[in-house]
């Protein structure tokens, strides 16, 4: 059966989850009921090998794109891959941080299988990846931006990487032939490089190019453009922003508070020409990123900044003023570097519509995790909960494929490889241990599908203080094990508490949901060999 969802009439500029849910409902209700679903009109030949396009980026989170939440801001760009593909509700990562993340998504693999278990592991690339595997059935692969895996790139016929964490200003990049500088903004820049090298494709050959951007990875420096894009606005402040962390013993001892972590002149560029603010990563600012700028990007960055340095060494802020002037100040330059980013998604899709490349393409839009707006109190990602371990996840399919509108599965980024090479019709390994997701959108919800995520994250003792742990989710349920220098379990019902506030665990009534929950995560470390057991 093929589920037809572009009925679901998507309010741009007034959608959020909430209403997701109910569209959702509403949607599923009317399958059940047979209520005119099915796809009657003659569908397109799908390509045989469609080329792949896939759009990463840094710590983007989905409360900052307007396809999944609009309280913040507009995401044009990003919301025409949504209205033109299929927004998946439910999109979840096996490990919430950047390199680890980047090695699941290429190789289909939890982190225990693919040995990147932190930022501080150098990936394997002599194992499968899914590059390798397309490159193998006639692709032509190619990479530019973030890789952050150590080790050089295999796989890819091009490649152009960011050292490291690369810059926001003037980045530098290397290649196979070494490193370069070059002028400019990093988000533009990455965008160029992707569409000079779809211009110089061999354009005999199917492609599979990785756009994997910098943006929006601390510490959020928007644009010369965006400066000023969201420079007055103040945001709600998050209902949890205060959160006190009772019966949460490992979420009271991470270093990612807004209040307590965030630097004023390093994250919030409070960096005073008369020297008075002194900060623990004044110097790492003043001699970084700012450092890096042209006279002219400076010129233009100061002529932003010092009125502002002004106002808030005159207000002297203290207490909740200052928290609250932090979260309002990091959001703005939060969102104006998301505004870069939209701007560039849409110019990409552009020049796919301009080159004919946009009906024998699979784009797909995802970021290395979620990210915190406040959420806790916090920035940064690491945790289990749900604004860490949800990620977005767009995608827009080639021609054929009558896929619209919002997929509630549960998915996971172990996903991504076997749904491109399903998708270029290369067989699936049987080592990789996540799903194609196309049975989703040509079956929709009679696929057969998993009902529980497994999650595992290791970088402790690390930056930002967050303590190792593994879990379950389930469609409602989720059960946190931290370890390591720490036993303690945790266990949220989600329906009756999405923001994650009150452990049930231990309590008597949720005894046997705990004992269920357990059992379940089990089952899944073993399915997927984590040694965690042994
Ligand atoms: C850097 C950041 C951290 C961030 C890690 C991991 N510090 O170390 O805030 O958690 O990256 O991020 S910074 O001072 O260098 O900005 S990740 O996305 O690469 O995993
Ligand atoms: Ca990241």
């Amino acid at each position: 059966m093929i589920v037809f969802f572009s009925f679901v009439e998507r309010q741009i500029g007034t959608n959020n989850l909430h209403t997701m849910n109910q569209n959702l409902l509403l949607l599923f209700g009317m399958a059940a009921l047979g209520g005119g679903c099915t796809s009657s009109a003659p569908k397109e030949a799908k390509p045989e090998k469609p080329n792949i396009i896939f759009i990463m980026t840094d710590d983007h989170s989905y409360q900052t794109l307007s396809a999944y939440d609009n309280r913040f801001i507009q995401t044009p760009g990003l919301d025409r891959l949504a209205n033109e593909g299929v927004t998946f509700t439910n999109s979840f990562v096996a490990n919430s941080i950047c390199a680890p993340s980047r090695a699941v998504m290429l190789t289909g693999k939890h982190s225990h299988a693919n040995g990147q278990r932190d930022n501080s592991d150098t990936f394997d690339g002599n194992q499968q990846t899914f590059p390798k595997l397309l490159q193998q059935a006639g692709y032509q692969t190619a990479l530019i931006g973030k890789w952050h895996l150590r080790s050089n790139p295999t796989g890819f016929d091009h490649w152009n990487i960011l050292p490291g964490q690369g810059s926001y200003y003037n980045p530098d990049f290397i290649d196979a032939n070494g490193r370069q500088h070059y002028e400019g903004y990093v988000t533009d820049i990455i965008t160029d490089f992707s569409t000079d090298w779809l211009d110089k494709r061999d354009k005999e050959k199917p492609f599979c190019l990785l756009v994997h951007h910098k943006a929006v990875h601390r510490v959020w420096m928007p644009s010369v453009e965006n400066l000023t894009a969201f420079k007055d606005q103040q945001f709600p402040i998050p209902e949890t922003f205060y959160d006190d962390y009772e019966g949460r013993t490992a979420a009271a001892e991470q270093e990612m508070s807004i209040i307590e972590d965030m630097d004023l002149v390093y994250d919030l560029k409070m960096l005073d020409k008369e020297g008075e603010i002194k900060t623990k990563y004044r110097k790492a600012y003043e001699n970084g990123e700012y450092a890096r700028m042209t006279d002219e990007q400076r010129k233009a960055w100061d002529a932003v900044y010092d009125p502002i340095i002004a106002d808030f060494k005159a207000a002297d802020l203290k207490g909740k003023e200052l928290a609250e002037w932090k979260y309002n100040r990091y959001m703005q330059d939060y969102l104006a570097s998301v505004k870069s980013l939209d701007d560039n998604v849409g110019r990409l899709l552009k020049y796919l519509d301009d080159n004919g490349l946009a009906e024998n393409t699979l784009v797909v839009y995802t970021s290395d995790q979620g990210f915190y707006m406040g959420e806790h109190g916090w920035f940064d990602k690491r945790f289990m909960y749900e604004e860490s371990f949800r990620t977005p996840l767009l995608m827009r399919f080639p021609k054929g494929y009558d896929a619209h509108g919002e997929i509630d599965q549960l998915v996971q980024n172990i996903d991504y490889a076997p749904t491109f090479l399903d998708l270029a019709g290369v067989p699936v390994p049987a080592d990789i241990q996540g799903k194609s997701i196309l049975p989703l959108v040509e079956d929709g919800k009679s696929a057969e599908w998993r009902d529980a995520l497994y999650y595992h994250y290791y970088e402790y003792p690390g930056e930002h203080a967050v303590k190792r742990h593994y879990g379950v989710r389930t469609d409602r349920y989720k059960l946190i094990h931290f370890y390591n220098d720490i036993d303690e379990w945790e266990l949220y019902d989600l329906k009756n508490d999405p923001a994650e506030m009150n452990n049930l665990y231990g309590q008597a009534e949720y005894k046997e949901l705990a004992a269920g929950l357990k059992a379940k995560l089990k089952e899944l470390q073993q399915q997927y060999q984590d040694p965690i057991l042994n």
